[in-house]
């Protein structure tokens, strides 16, 4: 299995503080932190390692004054791809990305600055998205003559819907913002995206790791059922989640009346 500190990183950066609370940086800040090739094998490592690291939750941030300006173009301008090289390209991304979303861990992506094409299908993957002033979210793929290949026509679509999704790839349209908040593409919009996502992490560190794994990819899976079968599902993870043994003292507490309500502040 490996650790942590098997792991070598040049595109991204990985830190883990004594809360277990992990903190990947997309470090390409020359480049706005394209996405290329490495740093896709890059994320896949770092992914299908954080769950068994003893990882509480994870804040994926960008290096600079952008979050991600998506696939690397020149690197793809330059390696001449054929058809069945990208669709490999594609399959790289998705393995990476869908180790995020099924992976149990809960990811907080800190938004910034460009957050577009490949770099929204990368945020898209993470379970909270948290925006600052200067975030703005594109799909430029149809100016540039191309099409997404890592995942958003399945979450950037579950995000907004259909009919936005095409018109952001069609007419090359930008939210940000309260907008943005507002057709899904994040959840809040601070001043400081990074501090809040920290904020979120933090509280959903508290949790215990059984019940973050379910929230964190069970919904994720269960989207994926007919109802039938996701109720089915359903059942059998709570019936593994809702009677461990890390939930018994926080129900005592409720029982007892000394628990936190659920009240707001
Ligand atoms: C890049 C990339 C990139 C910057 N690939 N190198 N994505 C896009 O269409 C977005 C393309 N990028 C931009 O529109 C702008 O660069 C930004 C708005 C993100 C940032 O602007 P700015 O003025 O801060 O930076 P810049 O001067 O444009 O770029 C700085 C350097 O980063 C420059 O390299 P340099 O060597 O000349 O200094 C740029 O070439 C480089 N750079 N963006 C490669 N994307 C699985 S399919 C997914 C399909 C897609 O993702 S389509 C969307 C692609």
């Amino acid at each position: 299995m490996r650790t942590i500190s098997d792991l070598s990183l040049e595109n991204l950066r990985l830190d883990v503080d004594e809360d277990g609370i992990a903190t990947v940086t997309l470090n390409r800040p020359a480049k706005r932190n394209a996405l290329d090739a490495a740093t896709i094998d890059e994320l896949i490592e770092v992914f299908a390692t954080l769950p068994r690291a003893g990882v509480r939750a994870c804040v994926l941030r960008g290096e600079g004054t952008h979050f991600s300006a998506g696939l690397d173009l020149v690197e793809h301008y330059h390696a001449n791809r054929s058809a069945s090289d990208f669709m490999h390209v594609c399959l790289r991304w998705h393995e990476a990305f869908n180790k995020m979303e099924y992976g149990g861990v809960p990811v907080i992506a800190a938004l910034k600055g460009a957050v577009v094409g490949g770099g929204l299908e990368l945020a898209s993957a993470a379970h909270i998205r948290v925006a600052d002033h200067s975030t703005y979210f594109g799909l430029p793929e149809g100016q540039r003559g191309l099409f997404t290949g890592g995942g958003a026509t399945i979450r950037v679509a579950d995000l907004i819907g259909k009919a936005r999704m095409i018109d952001m790839m069609l007419s090359g349209r930008l939210y940000r913002g309260q907008e943005a908040v507002d057709v899904g593409l994040a959840q809040y919009l601070v001043d400081d995206s990074e501090a809040k996502a920290y904020e979120i992490a933090r509280a959903a560190a508290q949790n215990p790791p059984l019940s973050n794994f379910a929230i964190c990819s069970a919904i994720s899976h269960m989207q994926n059922m007919s109802a039938l079968d996701a109720a089915y599902a359903e059942s059998v993870v709570a019936g593994v989640v809702n009677t461990q043994e890390a939930a018994k003292a926080r129900l005592e507490a409720f029982a007892k009346g000394t628990a936190a309500k659920v009240k707001p502040q």
